[in-house]
């Protein structure tokens, strides 16, 4: 089954509006571009820095910005999108005035590992516009309002995956490039001996993500009574990719770095639409206090903790949160 046609199904069996199947046929086509460019990498005199900086702070890739501008130029021709929030752009972009959703997007996730030809992908949330006027307060939503969410990931295969709250489907790219359903309905396994962490930041966790980290590390000899192995691809795509397939654990803790950072992953185009996957999945998402699709959100590009995956590890983890 083909994308277009998977769509018109969970129109007929869930009432899922044709504006919205149109914005993510829209997304779908946007990365079609963005894959040709990513998989043609030096041939296309696309790889390295731009010599620019984005709203994070960040160096941007020549690929972040072309990728930015694919899916900016797409969207804001897409009737149905009202607006769009990116991580490469400090405010919203106004799209079409009798548009229904605003889409918000990192258009390029894992940036450090496109010159080292690492998997990278495109992350995307879909919310419903409010009525009245578009203003950034139109965008703070928590996550639990989004009504599509997804990622494409540039890897070995192109994949795209998404959900528009009747379970996950993954469709991969075929010959005629055209997304192909390969799965549908992913169940994250409740349990996991795999998790996901940047090790080199260990001395500035706070104490229980140390000692949740420190448990893992002593395997059958210590607390937990088992082994585990360990994943660090640093592209998020990557990562919920690996969870949504076999399980895992994955987290971006706050660290001591900079504590006026909550985290270093941004709420409203990283970690809401991951978590909204995730749970569709049948697993769980925290940022170590609530789940994060009841985060109320403050700002555009505000970060979070982000604690994913299999059900039991996150409550575990997130158990040990509760007396700081
Ligand atoms: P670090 C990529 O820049 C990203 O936003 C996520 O995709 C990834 O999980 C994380 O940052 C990697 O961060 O500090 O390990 O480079």
């Amino acid at each position: 089954m083909l994308l277009n046609d998977y769509l018109q199904q969970q129109q007929q069996d869930h009432s899922v509006p044709s504006s919205l199947t149109d914005v993510l046929l829209s997304i779908s086509q946007a990365c079609l571009h963005i894959n040709q460019a990513v998989r043609l990498g030096a041939l296309g005199n696309i790889l390295g820095s731009a010599h620019t900086g984005n709203v994070q702070g960040e160096e941007q890739k020549k690929l972040d910005v072309l990728a930015n501008q694919i899916l900016i130029n797409t969207l804001t021709s897409q009737p149905a999108v009202a607006g769009l929030a990116s991580e490469e752009e400090e405010s919203f972009v106004r799209a079409n005035q009798h548009g229904e959703y605003l889409v918000l997007f990192d258009p390029l996730d894992g940036s450090s590992n496109i010159d080292v030809n690492i998997s990278i992908g495109t992350i995307f949330s879909i919310l419903r516009k409010p009525a009245g006027e578009l203003n950034t307060e139109s965008f703070l939503q928590s996550g639990r309002q989004q009504v599509a969410s997804g990622y494409v990931l540039y890897g070995p295969q192109t994949i795209l995956v998404l959900t528009v709250k009747h379970g996950v489907a993954m469709f991969t790219l075929n010959q005629d490039n055209k997304f192909q359903l390969t799965q549908d309905k992913p169940i994250i396994p409740v349990q996991t001996a795999e998790f996901a962490i940047n090790m080199s930041n260990q001395r500035h966790w706070q104490a229980p993500m140390q000692e949740y980290i420190a448990e893992l590390l002593a395997g059958k000899t210590g607390k937990r009574g088992k082994d585990f192995n360990m994943r660090w691809v640093a592209s998020m795509v990557a990562e919920v990719h690996r969870i949504l397939v076999r399980g895992g654990l994955f987290t971006y803790p706050q660290d001591q770095r900079d504590p006026s950072k909550p985290g270093k992953l941004r709420l409203m185009y990283e970690a809401n639409p991951m978590s909204l996957l995730v749970e569709q999945a049948q697993g769980a998402a925290t940022n170590t206090q609530q789940n994060i699709l009841d985060i109320q959100p403050t700002g555009l590009h505000q970060r979070v903790a982000v604690v994913l995956g299999s059900k039991e590890e996150v409550d575990y983890l997130t158990a040990k949160h509760q007396h700081i």
